[in-house]
């Protein structure tokens, strides 16, 4: 019997070579491995949500369509990842001796930062909605988001020690970001009562921590080039897996007894919905009567 070993060599079909440089500072087939793994999850996350968005009525499935596009997308960028694609050598600004991360150019997931302007300001919808914030707080909010994601993104791919300012204005804007998070948007959650307050304080607390620590990751890796790129692999993937799939998992099951026009998302469907044939009935009543 032929014995068939399955091998994931992503890595000697895409090399490291991107626009005639060489990454001599990348990924092995474990960090491939891993990113393929992450790919799987958020995948498999998407279809449960998707799966659970059916047992409710279409006007009650927000949560479930936001929460499930944040997963769709991750997974796409978590292949692009394990396929060793999606990013490009840059020149180390701190050229190391140890061996794991020693050499002059370091791959680059730009796609990394694509997947967070899709998705961290979905994860911010969530949120934000939850908490039933005006939606003109959501957008400036949103905006100071996209700031955050492109200093990252630009900081990551500057070699010089200028790639620290971007660095600074990312973390400017993510303890704006913070600030509404703890403050202003968990005071407005608790109007709303209390398992309202139960849901945001579990999920935003959730994304509090977490998001904290992508610029920890964010020097250590794109940064200052201290761990290497199978550890960022690990590093930014358990992050990921937490922010995304288990927070969604959580808001969604926090929200499974919350009406969304308590929230003050009135959301109309044209059929089953009693308040739509009542306020026809009365329309034609006035017309009649006129
Ligand atoms: C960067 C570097 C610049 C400074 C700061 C950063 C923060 C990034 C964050 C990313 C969150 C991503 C999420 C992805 C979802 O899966 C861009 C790393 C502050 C907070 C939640």
């Amino acid at each position: 019997m032929e014995l068939v070993v399955r091998e994931n060599n992503a890595i000697v079909v895409n090399g490291n070579t991107v626009n005639g440089r060489t990454a001599d500072i990348a990924i092995t087939s474990h960090g491939s491995d891993f990113y393929f793994a992450i790919c799987a999850a958020m995948a498999f996350a998407g279809f449960c949500f998707i799966g659970l968005a059916f047992r409710k009525e279409r006007r009650e499935r927000l949560f479930h369509y936001i929460t499930a596009a944040v997963v769709f997308v991750a997974a796409i960028a978590y292949f692009t990842m394990g396929a060793n694609l999606g990013f490009t050598p840059i020149e180390v600004e701190y050229s190391r001796s140890n061996a794991k991360v020693a050499g002059t150019f370091r791959s680059i997931y730009y796609v990394r930062y694509i997947d967070w302007f899709i998705t961290t300001p979905l994860l911010l919808l969530d949120l934000l909605l939850t908490a039933g914030m005006p939606w003109p707080t959501i957008s400036w909010v949103i905006l100071v988001d996209w700031i955050m994601i492109i200093t990252g993104l630009i900081g990551a791919l500057v070699t010089s020690s200028y790639k620290w300012g971007y660095f600074a204005f990312g973390c400017l804007a993510l303890v704006y970001i913070v600030y509404q998070l703890v403050w202003e948007a968990r005071l407005h959650a608790r109007a709303y009562g209390r398992d309202v307050e139960r849901s945001f304080v579990m999920c935003g607390s959730l994304t509090t921590i977490l998001w904290i620590l992508y610029p920890v990751a964010w020097g250590l890796s794109e940064g200052g080039n201290v761990i290497a790129p199978d550890s960022e692999a690990v590093f930014y993937g358990v992050l990921d897996f937490l922010a995304k799939p288990i927070f969604g998992a959580l808001l969604i099951w926090g929200h499974r007894d919350i009406d969304p026009a308590r929230l003050g998302l009135v959301i109309k469907d044209y059929d089953g919905d009693a308040l739509i044939h009542e306020k026809r009935t009365s329309v034609s009543h006035i017309s009649d009567i006129n």
